[in-house]
């Protein structure tokens, strides 16, 4: 399995968008383990994406390109990761906030609550306060999900939270964030219900919040 991990990370970190898919399809048929392919391939990759850029050793088009290549790779594991369910565990609204073009972490926490029963609307990228309120509002999801990348566009989620109580409906949506950046501590001062770190975990609290 390990040629295959090497493999499709290789293929990220060096954007071959056109070999992915076969790479991914090759792994998936060896019976790869998804979880695996998900964490120490395609995740991996864009690890090592994010340290070649702080050291400058690539650029925005050399990231983007990689970012390309992984989506590509996520959408061949998207249908295998669907649960067989007819009913709801619940309602999800999820976005990345105002300023944050960073999707690819989100999708793929949209992805795994879908393969875990959950019903979720993606709102996009860079949403103002605004529009995240009135889906809010028009939707009534039972959780809201923001997810940001950058340290800059962190305090736009306190922001939500903020209209989501002007608003009134503060009380009848949980709100969970998550992104690179954002940890428990951040999560508890901004006054949201919850952190996921990761997709497992981002799944694990939405079925917390349900229940209760
Ligand atoms: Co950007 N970028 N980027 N980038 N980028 C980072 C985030 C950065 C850390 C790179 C670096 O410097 N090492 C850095 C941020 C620094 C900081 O703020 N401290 C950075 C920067 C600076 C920028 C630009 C400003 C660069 C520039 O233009 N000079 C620019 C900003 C654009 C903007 O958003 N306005 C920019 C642009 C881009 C691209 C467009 C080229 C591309 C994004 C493409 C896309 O998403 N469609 C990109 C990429 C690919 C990255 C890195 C390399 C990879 C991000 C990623 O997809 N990771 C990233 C470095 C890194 O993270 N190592 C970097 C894989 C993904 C699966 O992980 O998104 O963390 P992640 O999601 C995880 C968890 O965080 C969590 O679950 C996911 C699965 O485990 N999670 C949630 C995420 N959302 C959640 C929500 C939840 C729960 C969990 O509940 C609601």
């Amino acid at each position: 399995m390990n040629q295959h991990i090497e493999g499709i990370k290789a293929a990220v970190v060096d954007g071959k968008h056109k070999d992915i898919e076969a790479l991914v399809k090759n792994a998936v048929d060896d019976g790869m383990d998804l979880n695996d392919l998900i964490n120490n391939a395609l995740i991996a990759a864009m690890d090592v994406i994010g340290e070649k850029f702080s050291k400058s050793e690539i650029f925005v088009p050399e990231m983007l390109v990689a970012a390309v290549t992984m989506k590509k790779g996520l959408e061949i594991i998207q249908p295998l990761l669907t649960e067989d369910q007819t009913q709801s565990r619940g309602s999800i609204l999820m976005g990345t906030v105002k300023g944050d073009l960073h999707d690819i972490g989100k999708n793929l926490v949209i992805m795994i609550l879908r393969g875990s029963g959950f019903d979720v609307v993606d709102l996009g990228v860079d949403l103002s306060v605004e529009s995240v309120v009135e889906k809010v509002e028009e939707l009534k999801p039972d959780i809201l999900g923001l997810s940001a990348l950058l340290t800059t566009t962190m305090p736009e989620m306190k922001r939500v939270i903020e209209a989501l109580e002007a608003q009134g409906l503060r009380s009848k949506v949980k709100v969970v964030v998550g992104g690179a950046p954002i940890d428990a501590k951040f999560a508890e001062e901004i006054g949201s219900d919850g952190y996921g770190k990761d997709a497992a975990e981002a799944v694990q609290l939405a079925r917390k919040l349900v229940a209760a």
